[in-house]
């Protein structure tokens, strides 16, 4: 069936393509088969207008019936089952951080032996931001202060306002939070107001709701926030690295191990274990052990050790399917079930290492911080156990892999700059957006949805963005799609940057020339999914700079194929930060269109930053175009009043 194939070829990945086609009729049961199966899917559901908040539900809003069995009407549905969104992504990146935060702790404490303090610049960056005084003190009572506020700010239930967040962003900012009323506490006390609030019988307003969604997102911006900073003073900040991407990266002779989640603190022991057994992986017949990643955890260890990247969320199952790895190792988050039952039909073990994920059927090596690198080895030790088992006759590898150059903390972009700029970096990029050289800053971020083509609005939206001279910078799965296609290497400049790019990246490459190994690549890599919160920090230096809050600033997100819970509470802190946020999945939301009126409008008259949902990637380029020309429009109007009348024609605040 002519037919059949076109919808189940959904991606644009070569790699992926080559594996869906040999398995045309095989029988795999992957994604790409899971989503033709689903079609028709509720159209309720997609609207968001589905309640079963109670289970007097489910309740469905149609024209016979505009209310739920309690008169919950669709208005209060959408922005409650929004909230509850929110929730399941604050909760999954508030876990992550304090995963980090308790491993800093037991750090301090001494009860982490494998862990140490790798990074004390940072140590003493992110205490100079917080506001921790590092005078006479060692490393450790410095990393324990910060810890401590860190556990406040997870914990605090006096209603003091979160101490985090007030450090990290700009005053002006935390006025507007406060004005509103939605400036986070502590996470916990957050999530569990907000968990309450949507319970049947509480909330029924709408323009309440939603602000609690806010509350929620900044939340979850203080999660991320803490999980990059001490992950980046427990392994190291990013610096430019170079490695490479996509299913190519497998190696027949080698042992294969994939790491996929998004804990750092898991996946930088297994690589650290896989260099020190490459004795046992040669005894066993191999000629070592490669690692490789999937989803956010890749990106960590990609930013970190240059270790490659296998490929994104949606073809995690695709990977097995090469019959080439031997071992997927798993933590948190953004892990299929799907993959165990292909794994069987392979000699590939599933390994889950969290008392939060397990998968009937897989192996489960619980992960002990205490004795971090005996469980590590435990899980090389599985992967070598497969190797042996490994039928060659069943092993197929797309011979495809790009170049990437990655490693872009905000750290390392202000290196760059400095070498231009020594006194004031961040204003080697606020010039080039003055001056018209760049339209903008874009962040390209979030995961894949089977609901689009995989990967392509990622490297379509790209383009038409570096074609028209956007700076672009990129995380999560987004970042993998740039690495797999060749996007993240100088090549990719020649093929698709605008003279203004060109020119921009240009002069970064010469005065960095005695210290880049590689030219600087098109998309500037920036880490995982938390690591959002990089992107956010270089938009508040740009605000700082520029003297304006951060709506005024020509910078723009995208999630051009969000999935996630955790895309969604991001989207809507970045909103709430200031920023317009292309979205290329329609979330469930237009089904009240009070609340999507809300979300696309009247968000940017409180906060400046707004939602655009554009499905098409070319329209949506033009979108995140028009919304960053009409930020620089606007700035150069108000630089030519302030020259022309001497006035403070540019205030600061939104
Ligand atoms: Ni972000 Fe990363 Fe990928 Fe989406 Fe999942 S891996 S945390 S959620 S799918 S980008
Ligand atoms: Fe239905 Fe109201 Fe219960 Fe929701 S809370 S399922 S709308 S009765």
């Amino acid at each position: 069936m002519a037919d059949k194939k076109k919808d189940r070829n959904r991606s644009v990945d070569p790699a992926v393509l080559e594996i869906l086609a040999r398995t045309e009729d095989s029988g795999f049961d992957t994604a790409y088969d899971r989503f033709l199966k689903m079609q028709p899917q509720c159209n309720f559901g997609e609207q968001g207008i589905c309640c079963h908040v109670c289970i007097q539900g489910p309740c469905r809003i149609t024209k016979k019936a505009d209310k739920g069995i309690c008169g919950a009407t669709a208005y209060t549905i959408v922005a409650r089952n929004l909230v509850r969104h929110e929730l399941g992504g604050c909760t999954a990146h508030a876990d992550h951080g304090l995963h980090a935060t308790l491993l800093a702790k037991e750090v301090v404490e001494g009860r982490a032996p494998d862990y140490q303090i790798k990074d004390t610049d940072k140590l003493y960056a992110v205490a100079k931001r917080i506001g921790v005084s590092t005078e006479g003190k060692d490393d450790k009572a410095i990393f324990k202060e910060l810890v401590d506020i860190a556990l406040e700010d997870f914990s605090r239930l006096d209603g003091e306002d979160s101490k985090w967040l007030s450090k990290v962003i700009i005053p002006e900012r935390i006025e507007k939070f406060k004005d509103c009323n939605i400036l986070p506490s502590s996470i916990h006390r957050t999530i569990a107001g907000a968990m309450a609030q949507t319970h049947m019988g509480m909330d029924a307003d709408p323009v309440n709701l939603v602000f609690k969604s806010l509350e929620v997102s900044l939340a979850d911006y203080i999660g991320e926030h803490i999980a990059t900073s001490l992950s980046d003073v427990l392994f190291g900040t990013p610096k430019p690295v170079v490695s490479e991407a996509n299913m190519g990266v497998l190696d027949p002779d080698y042992i294969n191990i994939a790491v996929h989640g998004h804990n750092p603190i898991l996946s930088e022991m297994i690589v650290q274990a896989a260099r020190d057994m490459k004795g046992e992986a040669e005894a066993a017949g191999a000629k070592g052990i490669k690692c490789m990643g999937i989803c956010c955890t890749g990106n960590e260890i990609l930013m970190r050790q240059g270790v490659p990247i296998l490929t994104n969320f949606a073809s995690q199952e695709l990977a097995i399917m090469t019959g080439a790895v031997d071992a997927m190792v798993v933590d948190i988050q953004c892990i299929m079930p799907g993959i165990q039952a292909v794994s069987e039909c392979f000699h590939t073990r599933i390994v889950t290492t969290s008392t939060s994920v397990k998968i009937p059927s897989a192996y489960h090596i619980e992960f002990d911080e205490e004795r971090a690198m005996e469980k590590a080895r435990e899980v090389i030790q599985i992967a070598i156990g497969a190797y042996k088992e490994r039928n060659k006759d069943k092993v197929s590898i797309p011979q495809i892999k790009n170049k990437v150059v990655a490693g872009f903390s905000v750290e390392a972009l202000l290196d760059l700059f400095a070498a231009i700029n020594p006194e004031r970096p961040i204003k080697v990029l606020t010039d080039a957006i003055e001056s018209g050289e760049l339209r903008g800053v874009c962040l390209l971020a979030g995961c894949n949805n089977l609901k689009r083509i995989h990967d392509q609005n990622h490297s379509t939206i790209a383009q038409e963005l570096a074609r028209n001279n956007v700076l672009l910078v990129a995380t999560g799965c987004a970042a993998q799609t740039y690495a797999k296609f060749g996007m993240l290497n100088s090549d990719a400049v020649e093929k698709y940057a605008g003279d203004g790019l060109k020119a921009f990246l240009n002069r970064l490459n010469e005065a960095n020339k005695d210290k880049l190994t590689e030219k600087l690549p098109l998309v500037f890599h920036m880490g995982s999914c938390v690591d959002n919160s990089r992107a956010y920090d270089l938009m508040t230096y740009m605000a700082e700079e520029m003297q304006v809050d951060t709506p005024k600033v020509p910078y723009a997100a995208s999630a051009p194929e969000a999935m996630s819970e955790k895309a969604i509470a991001i989207g809507s802190w970045a909103v709430s930060l200031g920023m317009p946020v292309h979205v290329g999945v329609v979330p469930p939301i237009p089904g009240s269109p009070l609340v999507d009126g809300i979300a696309r409008q009247i968000a940017q008259d409180v906060y400046g930053g707004y939602f655009i949902w554009e499905t098409d990637p070319e329209e949506s380029a033009k979108k995140i175009l028009a919304a960053l020309d009409e930020r620089t429009w606007k700035l150069k109007v108000h630089k030519m009043a302030k020259e022309q009348y001497e006035t403070e024609a540019i205030s600061k605040t939104w």
